[in-house]
């Protein structure tokens, strides 16, 4: 441990967390293409929920509901839109966001990839081939130029091994591969890419916390009375979960993807790349063996804890928190939760699921909560429907009103930061 988290002087952080394409709108990436092509099942993005030109009021409400930090990311696309080309422009707008935070005394914590990258990236410089780790080595370079002063909280990478999944082995999210093949390289390149973007921020931000961003899951086996079904849990656990915390306190990695592909890698250099684990948790996922031929794609979600399902369909499950934080503070970092939250348009679950899940940060090692969102945003895949909002959003007018459940998140707020 490196004693650059959790901050003196700031020792506990409660607050939202967004990504730059889900609500800012205007932004052509590869996203962009992607819902072009029509590989989405939502509407496009489009205008997002305009937070590009509304983000310092966005950061007012976050403040409102009692928040001391705030997690954005910035968009590569916008950052260098042509290779090599920066768009001094796009910095400066963030820079002003950074201010502004700083002003209404909101840390800042900025994400670096949240999955979209310039529309040049795949083609020139893609995450098989070794140039990617310097071209996102030299972007952090930049941001971290342009936020010197400011933003000390840094995660590069959010949700890397969903990346991987997603856009390497299921070819859902760009750069939409399904190449079994690819999978080592890309995860060797990723973990390099998060060691040279912290190296790169604390030469500029020698006081930097880095941290990353791992979604992580809960597994159960769909008939536990089933050797396979829990064998497979058990599988899914230490590949999905378990490699990232492996590889970031060890340096080394070793896991099988299901059904055959091995993974194995080494970086000296990783463990002490980071200062902060960040988890990202959201639900669990029911599994079913045999029949499983790719490791996405064949699970459930179901309502096995009784409190009912989200409104896209997510089981609702904070008995499986404290375990999987278990599981991540055996990497032997201090943890900070980057993102929870549910889809919710009516708030019937989410004050209820805000205060179980609080309840699991009641120990010594979390120092951190952001909740995901604080607007209803672009849901990627799903467009506009499954609203995260503890505000919600009017796409017509943009008008943004709090949910009930605002006064929760106040509550627990000030509780943790008591
Ligand atoms: O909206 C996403 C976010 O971009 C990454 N983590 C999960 C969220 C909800 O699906």
């Amino acid at each position: 441990m490196t004693g650059r988290f959790p901050f003196v002087d700031r020792p506990r952080l409660w607050g939202t967390a967004l990504s730059h394409y889900q609500v800012e709108g205007g932004d052509v990436c590869d996203w962009t293409e992607w819902e072009r092509a029509g590989k989405t099942r939502g509407e496009p993005c489009g205008d997002a929920v305009d937070s590009w030109r509304r983000y310092e009021s966005d950061a007012d409400l976050a403040r409102a509901a009692g928040a001391n930090a705030f997690r954005f990311s910035v968009s590569w696309s916008r950052v260098e839109p042509r290779e090599g080309e920066l768009d001094e422009a796009a910095l400066a707008r963030y820079r002003a966001l950074a201010e502004h935070l700083r002003r209404i005394d909101l840390e800042p914590c900025v994400t670096l990839l949240h999955y979209t990258h310039p529309l040049w990236f795949h083609e020139r410089t893609p995450w098989t081939s070794p140039a990617s780790v310097d071209r996102f080595g030299r972007f952090a370079a930049r941001v971290a130029e342009a936020f010197q002063g400011l933003v000390r909280f840094w995660v590069p990478l959010n949700e890397p091994f969903v990346f991987l999944l997603g856009g390497f082995l299921d070819g859902q999210i760009p750069p939409g591969l399904s190449d079994t093949r690819v999978l080592r390289r890309v995860f060797d390149h990723l973990l390099a890419a998060h060691a040279a973007a912290a190296n790169a921020i604390r030469e500029r931000i020698p006081e930097a916390a880095v941290g990353v961003a791992h979604n992580m899951m809960a597994f159960a086996p769909e008939r536990p009375k089933k050797f396979l079904d829990s064998l497979l849990v058990n599988i899914a656990d230490r590949c999905y979960n378990r490699a990232i915390v492996e590889a970031f306190a060890t340096g080394r990695w070793d896991f099988l993807i299901p059904p055959a592909t091995r993974i194995r890698g080494r970086r000296d250099d990783l463990p002490k790349s980071l200062d902060v684990f960040g988890v990202n948790f959201y639900s669990r996922l029911h599994l079913r063996c045999p029949g499983v031929t790719r490791f996405i794609g064949d699970f459930n979600y179901r309502d096995a804890s009784g409190y009912g399902l989200t409104d896209n369909g997510w089981e609702v499950v904070p008995e499986a928190f404290p375990a999987l934080l278990d599981e991540a503070a055996a990497a032997g970092f201090p943890l900070v939760i980057t993102e929870n939250g549910l889809a919710d348009e009516h708030d019937r679950l989410r004050p209820m699921f805000l205060e179980r899940h609080a309840a699991a940060l009641a120990r010594d090692d979390v120092h951190g909560y952001f909740h995901w969102s604080l607007l209803d945003n672009y849901e990627w895949l799903d467009g506009y429907d499954p609203k995260f909002g503890l505000y919600a959003v009017d796409r017509n007018t943009m008008a943004r009103t709090a949910r009930p459940s605002v006064e929760t998140f106040r509550r627990l707020g000030a509780s943790f930061l008591r």
